[in-house]
């Protein structure tokens, strides 16, 4: 791929140096690596991997980037820290306009936002409160806080999304309406967690099944599911 000139930010900016701190095949990175491979930002960043299964996110250091302890946080050169996928994905949409992943119009912006909050409410961190409260999750040394029926509770909740965001796709080809965007990348998040806990999406959600893989022809899904281990 030609490397572009350094993008310039809508105030004239050069882009900062970017790190991304992440885990290459986690769901949530996956999101932040699909909308920099959107807007061909992915080699102006430098990926700084967090060893999840070590625990290297709840330690001190890390802490001190991202409260929250959690993965993928974007390092600025001023070291200014952002963590949260919407969050960076906002800060990389303001930064290269095109394509839009967050909306044009006052009413894009409200529902791509709306969809990617749905998105992850009913799905991908449904999915992520299963695999750490009701599966050995990342092992007794980080799960030290685990609540067995929340889990559970969380895995339905995810099974019923699903089948939420097959009735959306009935409607329209994207999760957001007309276009794609965050909020589907969102749920493709929710596919990559979904298959890595064995909680396949289920055969009669035909038009989310069919929604997936359309997305999976997208370049940008497609090498990032390249490096996601296949399902077991
Ligand atoms: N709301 C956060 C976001 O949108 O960025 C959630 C991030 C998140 O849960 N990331 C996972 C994590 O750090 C990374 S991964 O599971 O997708 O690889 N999990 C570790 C933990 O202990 O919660």
């Amino acid at each position: 791929m030609t490397r572009r000139p350094i993008p310039i930010t809508s105030d004239g900016n050069e882009v900062t140096p970017m790190k991304i701190y992440d885990w290459p095949t986690g769901p949530y990175p996956a999101r932040v690596r699909i909308a920099l491979a959107e807007k061909n930002l992915l080699s102006d960043v430098e990926f700084v991997p967090v060893n999840l299964w070590k625990g290297e996110h709840k330690k001190a250091d890390f802490l001190a980037k991202n409260y929250s302890g959690t993965l993928p946080v974007l390092e600025l050169g001023d070291g200014t820290c952002l963590a949260e996928c919407t969050a960076i994905t906002v800060y990389l949409d303001a930064l290269v306009g095109e394509p839009t992943l967050t909306g044009r119009t006052p009413l894009e912006k409200g529902v791509i936002h709306m969809m990617t909050k749905r998105a992850e409410i009913e799905m991908l961190d449904a999915i992520s409160v299963y695999f750490h409260n009701a599966t050995p999750g990342l092992g007794p040394d980080v799960e030290c806080d685990q609540n067995r029926e929340w889990g559970l509770r969380q895995r339905d909740r995810a099974l019923r999304g699903m089948h939420y965001l097959d009735g959306v796709l009935r409607k329209q080809p994207f999760i957001a309406g007309d276009a794609f965007s965050m909020a589907d990348i969102a749920v493709i998040g929710g596919f990559i967690f979904a298959a890595a806990v064995k909680l396949p999406v289920p055969q009669e959600c035909e038009a989310l099944l069919a929604w997936y893989a359309r997305m999976q022809e997208r370049p940008s899904v497609r090498t990032q599911l390249a490096i996601v281990p296949p399902p077991h």
